[in-house]
């Protein structure tokens, strides 16, 4: 199918002679691994909505449902790899110096397509805007605990939530991630807005772009005189800014799209 997709032979070129790339991924590419997007049907929030968990008000009011979401989530995605689209990602990045990944997802997915390919994670240039699923840190403001390992609890009662370990502290532990109304953690988002303005070409992949300021990351490319590739089965806001739009499931199209000949 691939070959045989509109602008693939021309984006393909633009991508092998650029010498900056920024990579900006979001829910779509891991669909084929099996993970539910977001917005799409049986997505995530297929039954919930985004504003009843993924907030520091749902976690306050409802401590115990947030951390089911999130135990939800965790278990499933224990069943799930990276994709094609994934590791043709990461042999992209580890054979060039220049090119960064954006993502705004939270399953370690390309962390684990980059540890598969012996590369030391986390890597240097990529850039988890939101997180990740699998840190839990403590909620207490101003606590500042972290650790790589979540947990599955029995979310069913608040006493056995898990309490943040540092003596005197006992804060609620919550995932690593960022929600809605939380600023994104800063080094990630000043680095991927330096990478973007830099490169020659943004390749945005499986993004309905419609949550910001991760949205606005390919916009700085364009804004430095590069283009858009994007790479999705359904238009979305940055379609119209796209040199070329590829119609299609990354996991097909990405190893098509960027490995060499
Ligand atoms: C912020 C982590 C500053 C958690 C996520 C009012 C008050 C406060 C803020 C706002 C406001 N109004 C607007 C905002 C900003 C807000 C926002 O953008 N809201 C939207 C809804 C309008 N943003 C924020 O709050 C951000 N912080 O602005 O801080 C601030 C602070 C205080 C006050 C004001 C400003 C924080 C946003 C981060 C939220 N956290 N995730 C968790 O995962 O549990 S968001 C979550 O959804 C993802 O991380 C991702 O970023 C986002 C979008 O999802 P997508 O990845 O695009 O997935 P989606 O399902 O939508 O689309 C999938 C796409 O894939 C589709 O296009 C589909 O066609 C395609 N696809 C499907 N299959 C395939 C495919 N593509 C390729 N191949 C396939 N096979």
């Amino acid at each position: 199918m691939p070959d045989l997709l509109p602008g693939l032979a021309d984006a393909r070129a633009l991508l092998q002679a650029a010498r900056r790339v920024v990579v900006v991924t979001g829910a779509g590419i891991s669909a084929e691994s099996g993970v539910p997007t977001f917005r799409g049907e049986g997505g995530v929030w297929g039954r919930f909505r985004a504003e009843e968990l993924a907030t520091p008000e749902a976690f306050r009011r409802d401590p115990c449902q947030v951390w089911a979401w999130y135990d939800h989530r965790r278990l499933a995605l224990a069943g799930c790899a990276p994709n094609p689209g994934h590791e043709a990602v990461a042999r992209f990045l580890l054979g060039r110096p220049d090119v960064h990944l954006v993502t705004q997802n939270v399953d370690g997915l390309h962390q684990r397509a980059l540890a598969a390919l012996g590369a030391s994670v986390p890597h240097p240039r990529v850039h988890e805007l939101h997180g990740s699923i699998a840190r839990l840190r403590c909620a207490r403001p101003g606590c500042d605990w972290l650790a790589e390992d979540a947990r599955r609890v029995e979310a069913d009662r608040l006493e056995t939530l898990p309490r943040c370990p540092v003596p005197g502290c006992e804060g609620l532990l919550r995932p690593d991630v960022v929600w809605f109304g939380e600023m994104l953690p800063e080094a990630a988002l000043t680095a991927s807005f330096e990478a973007a303005s830099r490169a020659d070409v943004a390749l945005v992949v499986g993004t309905s772009a419609l949550v910001h300021p991760a949205a606005s990351v390919p916009l700085a490319t364009l804004q430095g005189g590069g283009v858009l590739v994007e790479v999705n089965p359904e238009p979305t806001p940055l379609s119209r800014h796209a040199r070329w739009g590829l119609r299609g499931p990354a996991g097909a199209i990405l190893p098509a799209l960027l490995d060499p000949a």
